[in-house]
């Protein structure tokens, strides 16, 4: 992809200013109660996927990139409740508390709006250099998807399962054809206010053969052109199950924006990412009752101006 041909793709799906411009929450604000309500008719028989990887010292982390795994410590064990109770394991009530410091990009996360940005400006505008702090960041946080919620319809797009494999190919990026083929075999058509899922197959990398290196290498995923079907369908926010959304390949690396999508998406829409998903359970349910929509909900934490938020996605059926 040329610069021109980027800035051309980002002018189309730009919305700053849609929603005001004091908006922080981008393409959340699709999720409108009608898209709600489609979320709630879409859970039809009761049961319940968690997308979630654990969060602990065997997580997919590398320590590259001062990304680690999270590191779990009590600080109280045994901790009597009230002076009467001595010490000792036994007899009367104790109670343990806990602490946790790990990235918030280790596991399964959101990528808030500021996460990304070029040219020195990120969503709806803000000026990087007065919004970028050691304390946060002053706005496009993701405490602002916290108080919306990320609660709508979800669709998974099952790539994988379309093309007879377990998981794509590792240069593999996802077109706008596939996107339509994909949605036209499953039979679900993507609706204002959606979540969409995509899966990629590639997490099993982490999950089934704990290869890190591989998962947090080169990847299958979304190419740049998905970002325009993407906003003409009003969707909501993107999740997948590898490491960044989108297609990752040596070229792009080398180029003059290394994650094309990254900025399309949260730069430029607004449009939330989440990455490092379990979709293989789902997956399987999916292709076994032929239904691919759900309901979808996966509040962010609401931590004052992180760029990013672990998350414990749930699909109801
Ligand atoms: C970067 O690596 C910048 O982003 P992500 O973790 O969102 O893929």
């Amino acid at each position: 992809m040329t610069p021109k041909d980027f800035e051309a793709l980002a002018d189309k799906v730009r919305n700053w200013g849609r929603w005001g411009p004091d908006d922080q929450c981008g393409t959340l604000n699709h999720i409108s109660p009608e898209a709600l309500m489609r979320g709630v008719a879409a859970a039809k028989v009761g049961k319940r996927f968690s997308l979630g990887l654990r969060f602990d010292r065997n997580g997919p982390q590398t320590g590259s990139g001062r990304r680690f795994n999270p590191l779990l410590y009590p600080t109280e064990l045994f901790a009597p409740m009230g002076a009467s109770t001595g010490g000792g394991k036994g007899g009367r009530s104790y109670y343990s508390d806990d602490v946790i410091h790990m990235p918030l990009q280790a596991a399964t996360q959101w990528d808030a709006l500021a996460h990304v940005h070029y040219d020195g400006v990120l969503y709806n505008g803000c000026k990087a250099c007065d919004t970028l702090t050691v304390h946060g960041a002053l706005r496009n946080g993701v405490e602002h998807m916290a108080e919306v919620g990320i609660m709508s319809r979800g669709v998974l797009l099952d790539f994988c399962r379309h093309r007879g494999v377990d998981e794509l190919p590792i240069d593999y990026a996802i077109s706008v054809d596939d996107l339509e083929a994909v949605c036209e075999a499953q039979g679900v058509q993507v609706e204002p206010g959606d979540v969409v899922l995509v899966r990629t197959g590639h997490i099993r990398c982490f999950t089934l053969r704990s290869d890190r290196k591989a998962f947090n290498g080169l990847q299958p995923g979304l190419s740049p052109a998905c970002a325009e079907w993407l906003y003409e369908r009003k969707v909501a926010a993107v999740g997948a199950d590898n490491l960044a959304v989108e297609v990752l390949t040596a070229e792009m690396f080398a180029s003059f924006m290394p994650l094309p999508f990254h900025q399309l998406a949260l730069r430029d829409m607004g449009c939330p990412l989440g990455e490092m998903f379990n979709l293989e359970r789902l997956a399987q349910d999916c292709a076994d009752d032929n239904r691919y929509a759900f309901l979808f909900s996966a509040p962010p934490l609401a931590v004052t101006g992180a760029v990013g938020s672990p998350v414990n996605p749930l699909v109801l059926k």
